[in-house]
């Protein structure tokens, strides 16, 4: 795609959903330990001057969660939104600030966020595979109506999930760890896409292109809202 290429809020999904993730998630077998169910609650706020704002609850049940909503006002109008609950081992396991604007650029960028919320382990979207793997696959992530919308789903299942801090190789989280640690109060909820210039759609200037992908946006991926659930 050109990078002078813009695209369409509402219509960006096909280009998005070629973004593809790293390292493809093992589906888990569920648990038969003693389960415990948890509702988690996130309050969202704006991330980079996004005036977005809302709430989020979670029924998380042994691997799975039973039940999840987000309610987000003040986001971008008329836009898809990618939503994650993120987890690392090693994160913080809060929002990010702007001390973590590595680059000092006055953003942060999802990237510069994983010390504080560390990688994605679940997408949050409206229809099929929900592991890392469906992460920008922004066709499937809720579109807001006049900057709002209103997202629930029922039965997902965590997974394993490389690169999230815990011992070995490629630092892989089983889905019981991944999910204990959302059970504790761990996840972060995000949701991504700030239209910064108010131009009616992700464009690459002047931030220029998304960090996580040459031929996106920034604007499609910066973090607009973050909640820690607990
Ligand atoms: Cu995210």
């Amino acid at each position: 795609m050109n990078r002078n290429t813009k695209l369409a809020l509402g219509a960006s999904a096909a280009v998005l959903a070629t973004v593809a993730m790293g390292a493809a998630p093992a589906m888990a077998s569920a648990g038969q330990g003693a389960g415990k169910t948890v509702t988690l609650h996130a309050t969202l706020t704006a991330l980079n001057g996004s005036g977005a704002s809302g709430t989020a609850t979670a029924v998380v049940r042994n691997q799975q969660i039973r039940h999840i909503e987000v309610h987000a006002e003040g986001l971008s109008p008329d836009a898809p939104h990618a939503q994650h609950i993120h987890y690392g081992e090693q994160a913080m396991n809060e929002c990010p600030t702007l001390a973590l604007d590595s680059n000092a650029d006055g953003r942060i960028n999802t990237l510069e966020g994983v010390p504080a919320y560390g990688p994605v382990v679940v997408s949050l979207n409206t229809t099929g595979d929900t592991t890392p793997a469906s992460f920008l696959d922004v066709g499937r992530f809720p579109v807001s109506e006049d900057g709002s919308y209103h997202y629930s789903r029922d039965h997902i299942e965590f997974t394993d999930v490389a690169g999230t801090g815990y011992p070995g190789a490629d630092g892989t989280g089983t889905a019981r760890q991944i999910a204990d640690a959302i059970r504790a109060g761990e996840g972060v909820l995000v949701i991504h896409g700030v239209d910064y210039d108010g131009n009616g759609m992700y464009s690459f200037s002047p931030e220029g292109a998304s960090e996580l992908n040459p031929n996106l946006p920034a604007e499609a991926t910066d973090p607009a809202a973050c909640g820690v659930l607990r």
